[in-house]
């Protein structure tokens, strides 16, 4: 086994949605445990499972055959001529601590062979596969989880990032919000719906003028948004469908309701969601910008909300993008003591 900590992900160039949504979410769940990853290929799984480690704020090596110019600008590629597969199957096998493959033919199967010979572990999401590779049909966190703890990975990370509570997942991310392609996404915003500075402006910005409209289309049928209360607009330009709006209190010291406020904001915000038919979505740190709310017990609080929520009113995953690398290991620290019972 290498020391590398890199994961590989191989599969067919040429394949269908479903396999492409398998290999979306394999680059997706890498980069949320915090791996790096390497794939190669032509368009296919290796385009998919870049493109959701891309989304997710990770890193990948795509490597592709010469002529390809698929998405250079989003990962790294190392072109090698087209006609050197196996070459390129040595550079991948050799530099990944475990392997996973999404779907393939032939020439993924003698990838497998090739890294079980080297000791390199494999899991697979098809069951056409050598007898030492471990197989899990159609779930693509379970094998992501499956090869994690197969390279003893989950041990240098806990994977304090990634939280399931039921059927929802509840992770941490590093990020900018306005670039998360959940089905909504949640604007720290004040009570005149006017747009602001913080994360509200760069939705606004991102967002383009709709969101506005729709804003001043809701306060004038409805007044301002209390404190606590959320309203949903669409996502305009931006790659989210819908923008939840929500008011987080200004922090006067935490004897004036915070922290119930706080909570009900993060509860209304998933209200309202749900009324969308929303089941992925991603929130900002409410109130611990401008609003001066801190941060550790901001986290707490909306941790323990969303978990509590989320048990009878399940989404697919509830998505916390923090915008400093000190507030994402605060959340992932309040994510991992999470008590569930
Ligand atoms: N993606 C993710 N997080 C971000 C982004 C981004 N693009 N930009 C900033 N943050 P704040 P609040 C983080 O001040 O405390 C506005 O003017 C930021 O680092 O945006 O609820 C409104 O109009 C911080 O961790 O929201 C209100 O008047 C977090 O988002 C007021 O600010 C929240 O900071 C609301 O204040």
């Amino acid at each position: 086994m290498t020391a590398n900590p890199m994961i590989g992900v191989i599969g067919a160039g040429t394949c269908d949605d479903r396999v492409r949504d398998l290999a979306y979410r394999v680059g997706e769940g890498i980069a949320k445990a915090g791996y790096p990853l390497i794939c190669g290929g032509l368009g296919g799984v290796m385009e998919a499972a870049c493109h959701g480690a891309f989304d997710a704020g990770g890193t990948t090596i795509g490597i592709l055959p010469g002529e390809s110019t698929a998405s250079a600008n989003r990962y790294v590629v190392l072109p090698i001529a087209t006609g050197i597969g196996i070459a390129r199957n040595v550079i991948i096998v050799r530099s990944s601590r475990v392997l996973i493959a999404v779907s393939g033919g032939p020439g993924t199967l003698s990838e497998m062979a090739f890294a079980l010979q080297l000791g390199v572990p494999v899991v697979s999401l098809e069951s056409h596969t050598p007898s030492q590779a471990i197989t899990i049909a159609d779930d693509p966190d379970d094998a992501v989880c499956k090869a994690l703890r197969l390279a003893g990975l989950d041990k240098e990370r806990q994977m304090s990032n990634l939280r399931q509570v039921g059927t929802t997942r509840i992770v941490t991310v590093r990020g900018d919000i306005t670039k998360q392609a959940t089905d909504a996404i949640v604007n720290a915003a004040n009570s005149t719906l006017m747009g602001g500075g913080g994360v509200d402006g760069a939705i606004h910005r991102a967002g383009g003028p709709k969101i506005l409209e729709e804003c001043e289309a809701i306060v004038e049928e409805s007044g301002q948004c209390p404190t606590g209360d959320a309203v949903i607009t669409t996502g305009g330009n931006l790659p989210a469908k819908w923008v939840v709006h929500t008011v987080g209190p200004i922090w006067r010291g935490g004897n004036h309701d915070e922290p119930e406020l706080l909570a009900s904001a993060y509860q209304n915000s998933l209200a309202v969601a749900r009324s969308r038919g929303v089941q992925t979505i991603s929130f900002p740190s409410i109130s611990t910008g401008a609003y001066r709310f801190p941060v550790d017990k901001a986290a707490t609080i909306a941790l323990t909300t969303v978990a509590e929520y989320v048990k009878a009113n399940p989404f697919d995953e509830v998505r916390f993008v923090l915008f400093s690398e000190d507030d994402l290991n605060t959340y992932s620290a309040a994510l991992a003591n999470l008590t569930l019972d």
